[in-house]
């Protein structure tokens, strides 16, 4: 009697150990554990799950993730997926500066992409993101509202040009300053109507950092803003000498460089009409 319970326990244990092995498959594959949950949207045949560094959204550029679901909560990889923000104000919709979507490179699981939210969420108005995605020649759509922060500091620039375009600039890095020559990236963007929001070919745009509560000091070193082919997010070098507040003014240039935007920093002006803030 005794050998035959140890016989069944023996199969019990191996069965359920065989199991184990076939949910291999299944085990959750974690790709977000630098990542934190923004928001998911559920329907009756998906989940997104909605994923930013800092756990929210706020004003300006925010880089975004997502996973896509079944029921049977089984990654969805192969999808085609594009993305809509729209901001529903009192007496008009209007979108923003959004990229395409792309699978993460060397992901299992993760899309990415970004949305340049141009101003902050508040009581009466408010933000949707609308997926649309087919998965194998079917097609589902997914829309809910996210809350838009404002920024503590000033990451973004709308402005209507000395060429009449209207035009936003998004600063996207550095993300974490350091005393150092950081890499700096811009996104710039124009406003060709309430719904397109293209990037910006073949501009320069100026930097000039400042330390206000320190005589307004500069800073050597630094680099102005060019596009890249690889990303056409513009680039340059941006020297911070001490931790604090610095301002960032910002001087655009079309392709024929002329002043767009923006002026020069001199004893007599101590400040550009576009800048950004970075404090750290
Ligand atoms: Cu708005």
């Amino acid at each position: 009697m005794k050998t035959l319970n140890f016989v069944c326990l023996l199969a019990i244990l191996l069965l359920t150990s065989c199991s184990s092995d076939n949910d291999n498959l299944l085990e959750p594959i974690n790709e977000t554990q630098d990542l934190i949950l923004v928001k998911s949207i559920e329907s009756n045949t998906h989940k997104i799950d909605i994923y930013s560094k800092s756990g929210y959204f706020e004003q300006g550029y925010n880089k975004i993730y997502f996973q896509l679901k079944d029921v049977n909560e089984n990654y969805i990889n192969n999808a085609s997926v594009t993305w809509k923000p729209m901001m529903h104000m009192m007496e008009m919709n209007h979108s923003c500066p959004y990229s395409a979507i792309t699978r993460k490179a060397e992901s299992e699981t993760l899309y990415q992409g970004y949305i340049v939210f141009q101003m902050p969420s508040n009581g009466m108005e408010f933000w949707t993101i609308t997926f649309e995605y087919s998965i194998n020649g079917e097609n589902f759509t997914a829309e809910e509202t996210v809350e838009v922060l404002m920024a503590p500091k000033k990451r973004i620039n709308v402005f209507t040009g000395s060429d009449d375009v209207r035009y936003i600039l998004a600063l996207i890095e550095p993300a974490n300053p350091q005393v150092a020559i950081n890499d700096m990236t811009v996104g710039i963007f124009k406003m060709e109507n309430m719904m397109s929001f293209p990037i910006v070919n073949n501009f320069k745009m100026n930097i000039d950092p400042r330390m206000p509560s320190m005589g307004n000091h500069s800073s050597p070193n630094n680099v102005n803003l060019t596009q890249s082919t690889l990303d056409n997010l513009y680039h340059g070098k941006l020297s911070l000498t001490m931790t604090g507040y610095w301002k960032i003014n910002l001087q655009l240039l079309n392709a024929l460089d002329e002043v767009i935007k923006g002026e020069e920093v001199t004893d007599s002006n101590p400040e550009s009409s576009i800048f950004f803030e970075l404090e750290f």
